[in-house]
Formats: structure tokens, C-alpha cells, sequence
């Protein structure tokens, strides 16, 4: 858009007075956060009003991604970019004597999602909007996001993040399009006498969901996609006697908490209920829409829709979508089979089976009683349907409904045209080995769709220096397509560029060291290796490898302190799930040997640990321009891509890493030369598995210096941890270390003396990070989200 300092300065004063009844000279930076954001939700809302009449109006086919997370982070630069008035905006303010990067700290990171699923939901809604492509997002508001994490005595403890304190500026509350959701009670079914089965229901348990919406402003052009949020109220027609404590609770509840887990299912009633109600209300919410807008009658829905069920939480969808077609749009269960399938599609994001959702039938029952008999004839029928076709065994191993659970992800399979995997790797193990019996069923539904990540948030607006190097280097075009960032090769042996990126980099590992003294009270040094894991802690992320990496370095200090070597800061960032001990222990660990370590006379400034508290997107957006190398150590096969390895590839850090997820295809577009590999493959690891034959006691009772390391754990050598330092030796030695760690640190010792002596020559190292830079741009949710609709959705962008 089009838009003057002159004209921003009087908007911007207008509002802060319309809105606070404040002068500037007396506003504070919360009211100065209020007066932008009003300001910039009125550019765009004309904007928004009109995509949504011209996707009225044309007729186009949308998708609807369904997710139980999002990770937006913060929303006001990014809407500033893509509105091309980030300049103009800096420059006004600056003007009026405020400085944007202040005001945006008052702004709350919105964090309703854990970690990778719900970051990467994100990431498509802002390049689904920049690339034109219609897709909306569906959601949960919850009132409470990720709990805020504070390091207490080096422990871990939860707080609640309370965003919404202050409004959310962004959201648009539509009560008009409020939808109800029903729970419990009994149904049966009644003939009508036309050959239709009508449901009747009694005693449930009423929701009403009311929809808040939220822009997804696209980058500098004229699509403004939709975020709808849903909140649980109390219907306001409920008779009064209904509407006891436990009701009000519980119904307030449903979008009170984000579940903090990432990684582990606990099958819980509330979650269960979580995932129907927005389900629910999404797709009644299309429904009505199609019915209001469309000509076409509803048998020709998936010619206008497709709704994307992102991981197994809204694989509900198959089951309710089927109970609206057929309930109420009264359609037959075959027609409404063949619709539900090209309807639907599915991402798979973990091969983790502790993270495949399995729901006790009588749960199930009991909660929904009318989906429950949807489930059990969508598998009846499936079942007849293809034993005489397969054979018994394959229609057993993918059943929908067996041993008294409900298979999510088989329902989400069967009951969608499309599986798809998050990176190469990932995709093919879900093929050969994870969903293999799917795969020789349905091979045609099963296909690869690697990450990406929304490029314009990580490097223009985290990394400024960085950009301004890529513009005066390569021009600005690689601003709106990634790809041109290949550009930069040619620069390779350009002396002055690698100057300018080395100092770039400095600048950015200046303002980290700033934010870790003011944070943590440690002062490093910017011209060390800034060496950063941050990611959630999870036993098969192995932070622990990276932790045993820099015992081994403390004792080479402590042994020989006045030797040359590299000085180092290891950076950590990373959210533990509450009920996760072992996640929790770790951290313990970590803070207590970055106590040791850092005040250590005899180390000094050769190595320093931080454990910087409270990971979420705006922190990543300072650490992670500053890396000078990503680690991603996770045992090969579990990771199933990984992102943030792209945003470091990006930002130009060197990868550390194995053989999984998406660093395979890092560092294929890198360059295998321009990372470090290291540990073992996946189809070692499965070997292992197969002839169960690894055994880590070995390791420790033969490997001196690993011996000696876990000694550390117990023997005192590290204060204040023994019974997290016992929990971590046990589950090394005693219990066979499930993630291999003391397999790969060998290996995983070699590849960081190879990455340490590279960075000792800095042209070497500098060339390296260039080559990271430059073909960073496959790695764009661009390109990502064009594919899915490409292949899956079959939605076209806006001219
Ligand atoms: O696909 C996004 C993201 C991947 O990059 C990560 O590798 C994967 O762990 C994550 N999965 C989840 C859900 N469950 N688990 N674990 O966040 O998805």
C-alpha cells in the first residue's frame, strides 16, 4: 500500500487520541502498541473486506487448514512488511521520537502451539496469503498459550501465559457466525420413511462456539486470508437450570488450555472434547458459508472446498463432515463417502508412536455417540469392502477400530485422498516401514511435502544487517522470491562480500551477547563460535550429546587451561513438557554445568553455557541470526523434518547434524562440504532395532572419556543435580539409552573438531555460510504451500 511518514504520524497521533484520550508526550508503550496496531488493522481491513468479496464473488476453490496449534509470534512487523509500510512506519515514529522496536515489545508473542506443527501452520497461513493462494486457517483461541518458562535454581517452572490481558488488537469477533457444539447425551435413529435414518438426540451437553477471526495479510499484494479462532461460551437461549458450576467450568474450559505437549498423547477427556469442538465448528462454519455464496448444490462441495487435517488432533473431521452431509444435508452414505474422501487430506508429522492418537471407544461412545456409530460403519463397510480384495491381515493392521481404541491416524488415511510426510526422509519411512500396510492399499494417496519456513520473518525482519548485505550484494529481488538468493554463489571468492557478511553476522552475535548479559547476567564474547541447540527439549532431540560435548571440553580446560584453542559459547533454548521428568532433569543439568563452567576462574572466556529461558518465536528471532552453527543432533528417523535447521541455514549458521528429517535435503542444497555430518544412519538405527543388539553399558564400561563424563553426572563433579544426574546415567546405562547417545558421540566429537578447526580459518568458514545462504531458498514455505496446492488442494492463486 501506498502510505506517507506525513500521513502515518497524523494516523498514528488521530488514533492514539480517538482510542486512549492521550497525547503523545504522555502516552506510555502499551497505549503507543494500541494507537499502531489500530492504525494498521485499519490499512488492511479495506484490503481484507475486499479479498473476501472477491473470493465470494469468483467462485474459487479455498482450502481450510485444520489445526489444533498455531505459533504466530508476534504479528505487528510481520504486518508491516507485508504491508510495504515497515520503512515508512520506522521512519514516522522515529520522527515523533519512538523507536518501533520498543513498541513491538509490548506486543505478546502469540503462542497457542507448542513447537514445530504449530510454527509451521503459521508459516503457511503468511506464505499461503503472499502467494495468493486462498487457504484459512481453523483453531482454538485459548484464553491461556505455551506456559511462560522460568528457570528457578536451574529447575523449570511453568507459568501461565495470560496474552489476551491486554485485547488482541488483531481479532475480529464475529457472533453472528457463532455455531453450536453438542457433547454426550443419547441418540437414535428414526426412519423418515423416505429411506433415510434421522438421528434424534437427547440430554447433551451444549456449546456454543463463537469465531474470532484473524487476518493473514499477504506480502505486498492484495490477498488477506483468514485465521478463524473459536471460543467456547455458554449458549445464551440455556435454561437457567443448566447452567450450574460444572457446566460453566467446563464449558469455559474447552478453549482455556493449550495442551503443553508436543510430542506425547495423554488421552484426556478434555482434549478430546478440544479437537470435536473445533472440528465441529469449523467445518459447520464452511458448510453454512458454501450454502450462503454457492449456487451449486452441496453433492459438489469438493469442487469449491478442501479441508487439510493437520497431524491426527482434527482427524475427527472425516467422522464429522460424513454426520453433517448425511444428518443434515441429507445425502447418502456413499455419495457422501466419495465427497468426504476428496474433501479431506492429511499431514503426517511424527513417526513417535507415543504421539499417534488412540482414543478408548468408550470414550468415544460416551462423548459423541453420534460420530461413534460413523466411525464404527465407515470401518464396517471398509472392511467388507476390501477383504476379499487384501486379504485379512492388511484390512486388520489398518482398521480403523480395533482392540477397543480408535485409530486417529487411520481414520484420518482412510477417510482422506492425501497422506503426506514433512520431508523426504520422513515420507519414505512412512511408505516402507510406519504406514506400510496403508501404502500397499492406497500407494497413490502417499506423498512428500518437505517444510519450509516463512522466509520474510527470518531474515527481513530478524536479520536486518543480513538483508541489507543480500540487497546491496544481489539486489532486492530475492526479497519476494527466495530462490534468488542462488545469486549469492557467484560471490563466493568475492572478498569483500564475505567481509561484509562476517560483519553482518557480528552484529547480530553483538546484540544476542547484549540480550544473554541483560537476561542471564553473562557476559560473552562476540567473537567466539556461538554454537545453539534451541528447539523443544525432548530425549530424542538429544541435547544430551551436545551436553556431553561440553564436558568433554571443560575437562580438556580444566586439564590444560592456558592451551589455544577456540573460544566457544554454547547457546541453549528450550520448553520441557510439564509432566516430562526426564525433559526436566536435562534442564536441570544444563543450568547446573553452565553454573560450573561459567565461573570457573580457569575457563574463562574459552567457553561459556547459556540456557536462555522462555524459548518462543521473538527470542528465536534474536539467537538465531547470531549462530554460528545449528545443532540438529536428533537420532536418524525420529525428527520427522525439523525448521528450525532452515531458519539457521538461512540466517548463514553451518549445520551440525545427522542424517535426519530435512537436514538431509539441507545438506544436499548446501553442499555436504558446507556442514557437518556425523552418527549413525537410519537404517543402522533400524538394524539395531532389528537384531536388538546395541547395548550402551558397553560403551560406558569401554569408552574412557564417556565413562568418565557420566561419572560426572553422579559423583559430584556436577553441583546440585544427583537425583536428575542419576535419572540421566541410568537411562544410559542401566537402560539401554533408547536414543543412542553414547553410539554417536564418538562421531559426534570428530564432526565438532572438524567444524572447530573450519572456523579457525574464517574465509573457509565465511564461504561456507555463504553457500548455506544461497540455497536457502527451496527451504521457503513458498515453495512449500505452492506444492500443496498443486497436489493436494487443487486451489489456484489470485492474479
Ligand atoms: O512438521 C513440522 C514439525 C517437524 O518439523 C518436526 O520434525 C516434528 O517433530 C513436528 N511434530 C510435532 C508433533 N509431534 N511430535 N513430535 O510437532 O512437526
Amino acid at each position: 500500500m501506498k502510505l506517507s511518514t506525513e500521513q502515518f504520524k497524523h494516523d498514528f497521533e488521530e488514533r492514539l487520541t480517538s482510542k486512549f484520550a492521550i497525547e503523545l508526550a504522555k502516552a506510555g508503550a502499551q497505549e503507543k502498541y494500541g494507537a499502531l496496531s489500530s492504525v494498521v488493522k485499519n490499512y488492511y481491513s479495506s484490503i481484507w473486506a475486499a479479498d473476501n468479496h472477491y473470493k465470494d464473488e469468483s467462485n474459487k476453490k479455498q482450502a481450510y487448514y485444520f489445526s489444533i496449534e498455531f505459533l504466530p509470534g508476534k504479528m505487528l512487523k510481520s504486518n508491516l512488511l507485508n504491508l510495504g509500510i515497515l520503512d515508512t512506519v520506522r521512519e514516522g515514529l522515529s520522527d515523533l521520537g519512538i523507536d518501533l522496536d520498543e513498541i513491538a515489545l509490548e506486543e505478546p508473542d502469540m503462542a497457542i502451539g507448542n513447537g514445530g506443527l504449530g510454527r509451521l501452520a503459521s508459516c503457511f497461513m503468511d506464505s499461503a496469503a503472499s502467494t495468493g493462494l486462498p487457504l484459512n486457517g481453523n483453531g482454538i483461541r485459548y484464553r491461556y498459550g505455551l506456559f511462560k518458562q522460568k528457570i528457578v535454581d536451574g529447575f523449570q517452572v511453568e507459568l501461565p501465559d495470560s496474552w489476551l490481558d491486554n485485547g488482541n488488537p488483531w481479532e475480529v469477533r464475529r457472533y453472528d457466525k457463532a455455531v453450536e457444539v453438542c457433547f454426550g447425551g443419547e441418540v437414535w435413529l428414526e426412519d423418515d420413511g423416505e429411506g433415510h435414518f434421522i438421528p434424534h438426540y437427547q440430554n447433551q451437553e451444549r456449546v456454543l462456539a463463537v469465531p474470532y477471526d484473524t487476518p493473514m495479510v499477504g506480502f505486498e499484494n492484495t490477498t488477506v486470508n483468514n485465521m478463524c479462532l473459536w471460543r467456547s461460551e455458554v449458549p445464551k437461549d440455556l435454561d437457567l437450570r443448566f447452567q450450574n458450576l460444572e457446566y460453566m467450568n467446563q464449558t469455559a474450559m474447552l478453549s482455556s488450555e493449550l495442551y503443553p505437549n508436543d510430542s506425547d498423547y495423554n488421552g484426556q477427556l478434555l482434549r478430546l472434547k478440544q479437537e470435536y469442538f473445533f472440528v465441529s465448528a469449523g467445518l459447520q462454519r464452511i458448510l453454512h458459508h458454501y450454502k450462503a455464496t454457492k449456487q451449486a448444490p452441496i453433492t459438489h462441495i469438493s469442487d469449491f472446498i478442501s479441508v487439510h487435517i493437520n497431524d491426527t488432533h482434527p482427524a475427527l473431521c472425516v467422522a464429522e463432515f460424513m454426520r453433517l452431509l448425511i444428518d443434515e444435508y441429507r445425502i447418502t452414505w456413499e455419495r457422501a463417502w466419495n465427497i468426504t474422501v476428496k474433501v479431506m487430506s492429511y499431514t503426517n508429522h511424527t513417526i513417535l508412536s507415543e504421539a499417534l492418537e488412540k482414543w478408548p471407544e468408550e470414550m468415544v461412545k460416551s462423548l459423541l455417540p453420534r460420530l461413534y456409530q460413523i466411525i464404527i460403519e465407515i470401518d464396517r463397510r471398509r472392511t467388507a469392502e476390501l477383504l476379499p480384495k487384501v486379504g485379512a491381515k492388511l484390512v486388520h493392521s489398518t482398521r480403523i477400530v480395533k482392540d477397543g481404541q480408535i485409530h486417529m491416524a487411520h481414520l484420518a488415511i482412510i477417510g482422506s485422498h492425501s497422506t503426506n510426510g514433512v520431508a523426504k526422509l520422513h515420507s519414505d519411512l512412512l511408505k516402507d516401514v510406519e504406514l506400510h500396510d496403508f501404502y500397499l492399499i492406497y500407494p497413490e494417496r502417499f506423498n512428500n511435502k518437505t517444510n519450509g519456513i516463512a522466509d520474510r520473518r527470518w531474515s527481513q525482519i530478524a536479520n536486518e544487517p543480513l538483508s541489507k548485505v543480500l540487497d546491496e550484494t544481489i539486489g532486492k529481488k530475492w526479497r519476494s522470491d527466495l530462490k534468488e538468493l542462488k545469486l549469492l554463489e557467484s560471490y563466493k571468492e568475492d572478498d569483500a562480500t564475505l567481509q561484509r557478511l562476517q560483519e553482518a553476522k557480528y552484529e547480530d552475535k553483538v546484540k544476542l551477547a547484549k540480550l544473554i548479559e541483560e537476561r542471564n547476567g553473562i557476559v560473552v564474547n562476540p567473537t567466539a563460535l556461538f554454537d545453539v541447540q534451541v528447539k523443544r527439549l525432548h530425549a530424542y532431540k538429544r541435547q544430551l550429546l551436545n551436553v556431553f560435548h561440553i564436558m568433554k571440553l571443560y575437562f580438556e580446560i580444566k586439564e590444560n587451561p592456558t592451551a589455544d584453542r577456540t573460544a566457544r559459547v554454547h547457546i541453549f533454548g528450550a520448553k520441557a513438557a510439564p509432566g516430562y521428568h526426564y525433559a526436566k532433569a536435562i534442564i536441570k543439568c544444563i543450568n547446573e554445568i553452565a553454573r560450573l563452567i561459567n565461573n570457573d576462574p580457569d575457563i574463562g572466556d574459552q567457553l561459556k553455557v547459556v540456557f536462555l529461558e522462555n524459548y518462543n518465536v521473538s527470542l528465536a528471532e534474536v539467537i538465531i541470526p547470531a549462530a554460528n552453527v545449528g545443532e540438529q543432533i536428533s537420532l536418524a528417523s525420529k525428527e520427522a523434518s525439523g525448521t528450525s535447521n532452515m531458519k539457521f541455514m538461512l540466517n548463514g549458521a553451518l549445520t551440525i547434524g545427522t542424517l535426519d528429517g530435512a537436514n538431509i535435503e539441507i545438506f544436499e542444497a548446501a553442499g555436504y562440504e558446507n556442514g557437518f555430518v556425523f552418527g549413525l544412519t537410519k537404517d543402522e538405527v533400524y538394524d539395531y532395532y532389528k537384531n536388538s543388539n546395541y547395548n550402551s553399558r558397553d560403551i560406558y564400561e569401554q569408552n574412557p572419556l564417556v565413562h568418565r563424563i557420566l561419572d560426572a553426572f553422579v559423583d559430584g563433579t556436577i553441583p546440585n543435580i544427583s537425583a536428575e544426574g542419576q535419572q540421566i546415567f541410568d537411562s544410559l546405562t542401566t537402560y539401554n539409552d533408547e536414543y543412542f547417545v553414547l553410539r554417536d558421540f564418538n562421531d559426534y566429537v570428530r564432526a565438532q573438531e572438524a567444524l572447530e578447526k573450519c572456523y579457525q580459518d574464517q574465509k573457509a568458514w565465511t564461504q561456507a555460510a555463504l553457500m548455506n545462504i544461497a540455497n536457502a531458498g527451496h527451504f521457503s514455505s513458498d515453495r512449500t504451500i505452492r506444492e500443496y496446492a498443486d497436489d493436494i488442494w487443487h486451489i489456484k492463486a489470485k492474479k
